[in-house]
Order: structure tokens, then C-alpha cells, then sequence
């Protein structure tokens, strides 16, 4: 595996495990790490051994944000010309499920990651906010597109325009979670949830994460046209024999990449 200086990358079965891994920096996302994040990611994305991701960072920080101290003299035409933070993109593009399991702080870019992971499971002691507007900027990773879509218009103006930041309650109450546990049960809750989705059909996973993404990006009608089509294609597939056949002779189904 390759050697990383701002993550740790670990596999436990199935699922491949990426920690972001600054402390002193409460895991502040510059470059370096982005693309530490990018690689691994797509390392495991390439492994059809793997099922599905954690994200995660550390008790106190999943991460607050992007790094302020490596932007903050940057001039306009550095910042055009490189595209910056344009390559996390690529982590949006994994075919495989990623979990972000977020604890403390995720604000800025560190909100905007864990929102570009397709399950978020948060501790009790996360707290979400964009706090841009105190920087003098916007969001720049889709925190202004991703969450709206996640938490509706009233509550991401609030946020995005106060700077004000949001508690795990109020996240799961918003949409933005899907589940708050105690901070002690943060990585065992994503592991299991992670180790429950790689056990089912790779291909079949991939083709259901697909789907949803479509949801974000399309109308109602395009939408389910896709999900028709991506449907009846996947009875090309032997898991799909597997997966009815089992359910039928009431067994466990035995799917080729789960
Ligand atoms: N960048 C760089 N360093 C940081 C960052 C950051 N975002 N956040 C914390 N640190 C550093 C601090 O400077 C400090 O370092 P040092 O000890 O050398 O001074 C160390 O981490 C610990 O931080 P604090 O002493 O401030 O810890 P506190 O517990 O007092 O406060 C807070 C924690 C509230 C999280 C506070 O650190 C804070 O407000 N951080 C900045 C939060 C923020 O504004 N985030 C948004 C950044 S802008 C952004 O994300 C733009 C997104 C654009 C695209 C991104 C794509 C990924």
C-alpha cells in the first residue's frame, strides 16, 4: 500500500478505512492531504475486495475545513490556474459506497466532504456549519449545492449566511445525518453499517448508489427512466439468479464480489 503523511489507510475485511489524520491542525484539509485522500480512495474504488469506505478523523475533528493558512495568501490567478480543491471532485466520482463517520468538528470543507460521502453517521459531539462568510469567502466544494439539497433552502441559508454552526441533533433532524450515535460507538456503527453494504452484490451496490446520485442531478422523469433501465439490466447479472434463488430455497444468498 502506498505511504501516506496526512491519512492512515487501513482494511478491515471488506472495508477499506481512511482516517484523516492532521491533529495539530484539527485535520484542516490542504492539498497534500486531498490528494493523499483521492488516491486511497481510488485504490480502493479499483479493489474489487473492497465493498464499501469510512471516512473518518479524529474525536475532535472530522476536519475544520480547508486549510486556511495554505490559502490565505494565494492570489487569484494561483487560485484559478490550479483549480483549487478541484480535485476532490474524483472523490465524488467512487462507484463504491462511502460512509463518512464524522465526530467534532466538520465545518467548511469538512462539512463539504462528509457531504460528498452518500452515508453520513455522526457522534453526538459533531458539529456541522459553513462558516465561510467569516473568512470572506463562500463555500467552494458544494456547500452552497449540496446543502440545500440535503436540508432544504430555510436552514442552509441560515447557515451558510450566519456561519452559525449545527449540532448532530439538529443535523438529523435537518436530513444531513442518517444516524447520531454516542461518540464512543462512532466507528463501530460505521463499520457495521459499511461491512453490512459490502457483503451484498458489488455490482448491485454500484448500480443503487448510481441511481440515487441520478436523483441529485435530474428530473423526476429522467430519473426513473434511469432506474427502469438500471434495473432491468441487472438481471443480466448471476447475482441477481443468486439473490431470488436463495430467498426462495430460504438461504443466505452467496453473491460472486460480496
Ligand atoms: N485551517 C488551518 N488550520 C486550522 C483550521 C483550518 N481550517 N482549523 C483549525 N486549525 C488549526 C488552528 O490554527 C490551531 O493551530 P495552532 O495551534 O498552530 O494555532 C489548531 O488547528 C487548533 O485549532 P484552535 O486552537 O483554533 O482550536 P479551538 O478548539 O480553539 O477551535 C475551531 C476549533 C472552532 C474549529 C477553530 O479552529 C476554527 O474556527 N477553525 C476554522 C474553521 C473554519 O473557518 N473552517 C472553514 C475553512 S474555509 C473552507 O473550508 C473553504 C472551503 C472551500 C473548499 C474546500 C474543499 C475541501
Amino acid at each position: 500500500m502506498t505511504d501516506y503523511e496526512n491519512i492512515l489507510v487501513e482494511r478491515k475485511g471488506r472495508v477499506g478505512i481512511i482516517t484523516l489524520n492532521r491533529p495539530k491542525a484539527l485535520n484542516a484539509l490542504n492539498a497534500a492531504l486531498m490528494r493523499e485522500v483521492v488516491v486511497a480512495a481510488q485504490e480502493f474504488d479499483a479493489d474489487h475486495g473492497i465493498g464499501a469506505i469510512v471516512i473518518t478523523g479524529s474525536d475532535r475533528a472530522f476536519a475544520a475545513g480547508a486549510d486556511i493558512k495554505e490559502m490565505a495568501t494565494l492570489s487569484y490567478q494561483e487560485v484559478y490556474l490550479d483549480g483549487l480543491f478541484s480535485g476532490w471532485k474524483a472523490f465524488t466520482e467512487l462507484r463504491t459506497p462511502v460512509i463518512a463517520a464524522v465526530a467534532g468538528y466538520a465545518l467548511g470543507g469538512g462539512c463539504e466532504v462528509a457531504m460528498m460521502c452518500d452515508i453520513l453517521i455522526a457522534a453526538d459531539t459533531a458539529k456541522f456549519g459553513q462558516p465561510e462568510i467569516n473568512l470572506g469567502v463562500i463555500p467552494g466544494m458544494g456547500g452552497t449545492q449540496r446543502l440545500i439539497r440535503a436540508i432544504g433552502k430555510a436552514k442552509a441559508m441560515d447557515l451558510i449566511l450566519t456561519g452559525r454552526t449545527m449540532g448532530a441533533e439538529e443535523a438529523e433532524r435537518a436530513g444531513l445525518v442518517a444516524r447520531v450515535v454516542p461518540a464512543a460507538d462512532l466507528l463501530d456503527t460505521a463499520l457495521e453499517v459499511a461491512t453490512t453494504i459490502a457483503a451484498k452484490s458489488l455490482p448491485v451496490a454500484y448500480a443503487a448508489k448510481e441511481s440515487v446520485q441520478v436523483a441529485f442531478e435530474s428530473t423526476l422523469s429522467e430519473g426513473l427512466r434511469f432506474e427502469r433501465s438500471t434495473f432491468q439490466s441487472l438481471f443480466a447479472l448471476a447475482d441477481q439468479k443468486e439473490g431470488m434463488a436463495a430467498f426462495t430455497e430460504k438461504r443466505d444468498p452467496h453473491f460472486i464480489n460480496g
